[in-house]
């Protein structure tokens, strides 16, 4: 193996991470603004987290404490990684957001600077599966994905060969919303409107049904058990209630 991508892979392991594939920075599949971000980018590192149980536990705030648990774990590890390619070669390592910050509002739909589940497959780590979701040959879709472009020239990974989803259509059964009926395409609408409660659409559509109402019953809404959720979320980041099509999925459990 390429003496720097050896010593990368054994510096991201030693953290805790799972696995780490190397990726093309050219035809990446997926939204990808890599080179408004770094025009002399060579190289994508993809970086695979398995979930703790926590996250897929029944009850959606252990569910959602292990998601945070996860989401600062990857903030450390991709400060870590990037500062040592710096520091060893002093290399350009410019971390990837695992969700937020996003585009939202501009584009058709809300996206990432690189869609790190097409990286991912484009890094010989996995496939995607019938849920639009990211499957690792062992650890299956219980996994959260993260990344650090850079300009170092890091050789990539072939890709996976085989197809990992066996077809079972347990994902699309099991989807509350109906937001994945459609082959290939994960209704965002839908999904959200399950998955994130107390998201942004839902905060919305509060203030908008607040400023509808007289005083009295303003002020009663602002005492709430629903406003106290939407402003959790506001100040916590605790909006996905649901992560049924990525935990129902048979492969690697
Ligand atoms: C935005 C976002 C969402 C949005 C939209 C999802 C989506 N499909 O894009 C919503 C809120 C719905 C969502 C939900 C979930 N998400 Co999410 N999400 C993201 C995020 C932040 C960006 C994804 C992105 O850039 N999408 C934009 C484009 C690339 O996606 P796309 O619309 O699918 O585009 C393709 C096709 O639709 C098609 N296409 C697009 N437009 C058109 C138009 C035409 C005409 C045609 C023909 C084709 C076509 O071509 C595109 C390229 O192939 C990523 C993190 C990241 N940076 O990657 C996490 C991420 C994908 N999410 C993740 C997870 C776990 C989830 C949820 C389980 C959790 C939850 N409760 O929110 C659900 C699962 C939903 C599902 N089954 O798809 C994980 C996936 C892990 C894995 N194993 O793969 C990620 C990678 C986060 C992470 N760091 O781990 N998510
Ligand atoms: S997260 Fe829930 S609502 Fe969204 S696609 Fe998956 S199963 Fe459906
Ligand atoms: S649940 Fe079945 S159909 Fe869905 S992604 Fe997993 S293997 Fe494929």
């Amino acid at each position: 193996m390429n003496e720097k991508k050896r010593r990368i892979r054994e510096f991201a392991m030693d953290l805790g991470v799972d696995d780490v594939g190397v990726a093309p920075t050219t035809d990446l599949p997926g939204t990808s603004r890599i080179s408004e971000m770094l025009p002399d980018a060579r190289s994508i590192l993809v970086m695979v987290l398995k979930e703790t149980s926590s996250c897929h536990t029944d009850d959606p705030l252990a569910a959602m404490n292990g998601r945070l648990d996860g989401a600062s774990f990857i903030r450390h590890c991709s400060y870590r990684i990037a500062r040592f390619m710096e520091k060893t070669w002093d290399a350009k390592a410019i971390t990837l957001p695992y969700a937020f910050p996003m585009a939202l509002g501009a584009a058709p739909r809300p996206a990432g600077i690189v869609s790190l589940r097409h990286a991912a497959v484009a890094a010989g780590l996995g496939t995607l599966g019938r849920h639009n979701l990211f499957i690792h040959p062992e650890m299956g879709s219980r996994v959260i994905l993260f990344g650090v472009v850079t300009d170092l020239e890091l050789p990539p990974d072939p890709l996976y060969a085989t197809d990992l989803c066996i077809n079972c259509d347990i994902c699309v059964e099991n989807c509350p919303s109906h937001a994945l009926d459609e082959p290939g395409k994960t209704d965002v609408a839908r999904c959200a409107s399950v998955s994130q409660p107390t998201g942004m659409a839902a905060n919305a559509k509060f203030w908008a049904r607040v400023l509808a109402q007289p005083p009295d019953a303003q002020k009663k809404m602002l005492y709430s058990g629903e406003y106290f959720n939407l402003l959790q979320t506001l100040y916590m980041g605790t909006q996905y209630f649901c992560f049924s099509c990525q935990k129902s999925c048979p492969v690697g459990k």
